[in-house]
This record gives structure tokens, C-alpha cells and sequence, in this order.
């Protein structure tokens, strides 16, 4: 089968880690490199979490860079924490070693040399801001033409899930962390696949995806999404900034499987600075993204399922 080459680049929240697990399992991917931004989530346990879930689960060498890029606006502490919770659960210590080598270069050098290494165009999966794609294309401008494209989980042209004081609540984490660098990449020619917040609403995680994952816990692939999730605290009684969607998960099997989503396009442009910093706006002058806007969400649930019964 021929592979698609994919690079992932996330910020080390349990539906990042999540996703690179679920990467690792997909047949028809070939992941070409990943790595680190220690934006909704702590590097060096981020960077450790990802070598050991490629040790304990994945097939082939995958190497991973830790990103020495900052952002704009720092990320809740509260919800960072969650990179200590996965990289220290047994399952990923069990063996105490960590094998999976870890570049000394930059993630966004190290993501240069991945594009330029093949002849073959490279999809980038991303799923934290853009700052290290930014810095990518501003060093290497030869590496927009070798891009398939991009795939994207940020943005919002609906409610914002931003709750910061000098800030309106008009827009979406992955963005407002780094609003410079989305407008950079938006001024690239690449194209771009785009899981905004409301793609996800379809996909929340629900006490009986929980609870379905509980049962079959016999599976270890299984048991390993629940124990990350269990991170995330279960309010059933409300709707808060703390609900869970599966936003990452959605957007990496959208790549291992596009028929999962539909998209259409939209043109539209980012704020960069002031009280809406990270807002991106509908604007029939602005660049086109796919937006995906529905979703078969049984499907969803069932090829992650089978994705996690087949890591062993
Ligand atoms: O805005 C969604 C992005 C996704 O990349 N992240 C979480 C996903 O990794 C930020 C985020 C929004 N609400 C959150 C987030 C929450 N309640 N806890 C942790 N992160
Ligand atoms: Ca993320």
C-alpha cells in the first residue's frame, strides 16, 4: 500500500498524546517525524510521553524534537498538567527505558530537514499552534512547495473557548497562544484542512464513550485512551470551558480516514493583536481553508476503537 508521509506537530494535551498513539496504529500513514511545543502542555514530559508511546506502541523508528519555540499568550498551568499525568502512567514505564530517538534539532528545523528528506510531498498534521510552521517557512521558503498540506486543529468562526481577562472570548486556544504565526501561515499558499472548534461539537466526550472504553479495557490500546482521558475531569451536570471534545482525535483519524468529514470551503482572516487577538473571521477577501463542518460520528468512535484494539 502506498503511505501517506505525514509530520505531527503537537502541543503535549491528552488529546495530542492521544492522537500521535492513534498515528502510530493507522496502516496507511507513514509518520515521518513528530514533535513538541510546549503550549497547552509542559515539553519535557511532552517529548518523553511522545517517545515512550512510540516505544511501547509503534512499529517503526519515529524521532522526535522538542520545539524551542514561546508563544503570546501562555495556556492555563491547570490544564498543562496533563503532560505529567500521561508521560508518568505505568503502562508507558513499564519497560523504564526510552528508546525513540530525540533530534538536537529545533522542531521546526527538525520538521525542514523531514519535508526536504523526500521526494514525496508531506502532509503536516498540527494540532497546538502554528508558531513552529511559521519559523519553518520563514527559514526554508523551499519547503511550502514540497507540503501537501496542512491539517489543522485550530480556529473558531463560531464561540470562542478563550476566558482571559484582556480578552473578548472570541477566539480559539491553538490560535490566540500564537496569533502571529497563523497569520504568517495563512499568508502561504499551502492548503489547509481546518478542524475549528465547532467541527468538534458532534464529538464530546461523554460518560458513555468513557464508559464503553471501561468495557473493553481488556484491550490495552483500549485501556491506554481511558487512563489518558481520566485526566480530564467528567462535570456531567454542566456545560464549562472544561468539557472535552475529541478536537485533536478528530482531526488526526480526518487524516487517516477523510471520508470521516465533510468539508467546504471558507475564506477568512486572523486578528493578529488587541482585545480579539487570535479571532479568526469569516471574510470573502481572506484566504480559503476546508472547513470541516459535519461528521459521521458513530464512524468516528468505532475507527479509534479499532485503532486502539490493534496496538499491542
Ligand atoms: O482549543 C482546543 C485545543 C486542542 O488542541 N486545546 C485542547 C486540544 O488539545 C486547548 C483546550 C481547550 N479547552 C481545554 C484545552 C481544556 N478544558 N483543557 C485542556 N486544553
Ligand atoms: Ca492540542
Amino acid at each position: 500500500m502506498n503511505k501517506k508521509r505525514v509530520y505531527f506537530n503537537h502541543d503535549a494535551g491528552v488529546d495530542d498524546l492521544v492522537s500521535l498513539f492513534l498515528l502510530l496504529q493507522m496502516d496507511n500513514i507513514h509518520l515521518a517525524g513528530a514533535s513538541v511545543i510546549p503550549a497547552d502542555g509542559y515539553l519535557e514530559p511532552g517529548a518523553d510521553a511522545s517517545r515512550k508511546i512510540i516505544d511501547r506502541f509503534g512499529r517503526y523508528e519515529v524521532e522526535v524534537a522538542k520545539s524551542n519555540s514561546r508563544g503570546k499568550n501562555p495556556f492555563p498551568a491547570a490544564w498543562r498538567m496533563h503532560t505529567f499525568f500521561v508521560d508518568a502512567l505505568p503502562i508507558l514505564n513499564e519497560s523504564g527505558t526510552m528508546n525513540a530517538s530525540l533530534s538536537p534539532l529545533p522542531a521546526h528545523r527538525h520538521m525542514i530537514e523531514a519535508i526536504r528528506a523526500s521526494a514525496e510531498p508531506t502532509t503536516l498534521l498540527f494540532t497546538g499552534p502554528l508558531t513552529d510552521l511559521a519559523r519553518a517557512l520563514d527559514e526554508a521558503p523551499d519547503i511550502e512547495e514540497r507540503i501537501e498540506k496542512l491539517v489543522w486543529m485550530g480556529g473558531t468562526f463560531e464561540k470562542g473557548n478563550v476566558q482571559e481577562p484582556e480578552h473578548d472570548g472570541t477566539a480559539e486556544w491553538n490560535v490566540f497562544w500564537d496569533p502571529e504565526a497563523c497569520h504568517r501561515v495563512f499568508q502561504s499558499k499551502i492548503p489547509v484542512d481546518l478542524v475549528a472548534l465547532e467541527s468538534t461539537n458532534k464529538v464530546p466526550l461523554t460518560l458513555s464513550v468513557r464508559n464503553a472504553w471501561a468495557k473493553e479495557r481488556n484491550y490495552e490500546g483500549v485501556d491506554f485512551l481511558g487512563q489518558c482521558y481520566a485526566c480530564c475531569p467528567p462535570l456531567v451536570y454542566m456545560e464549562t470551558n472544561s468539557t472535552y471534545y475529541l478536537w485533536d482525535v478528530l482531526t488526526t483519524a480526518s487524516v487517516g480516514r477523510p471520508e470521516l468529514v465533510m468539508k467546504r470551503e471558507v475564506r477568512c482572516t486572523v486578528v493578529p493583536d488587541g482585545l480579539s487577538q487570535g479571532r479568526t473571521i469569516a471574510d470573502p477577501n481572506g484566504r480559503p481553508v476546508n472547513l470541516v463542518h459535519d461528521l459521521d460520528a458513530d464512524a468516528f468512535w468505532a475507527y479509534i476503537a479499532d485503532l486502539a484494539k490493534k496496538a499491542a
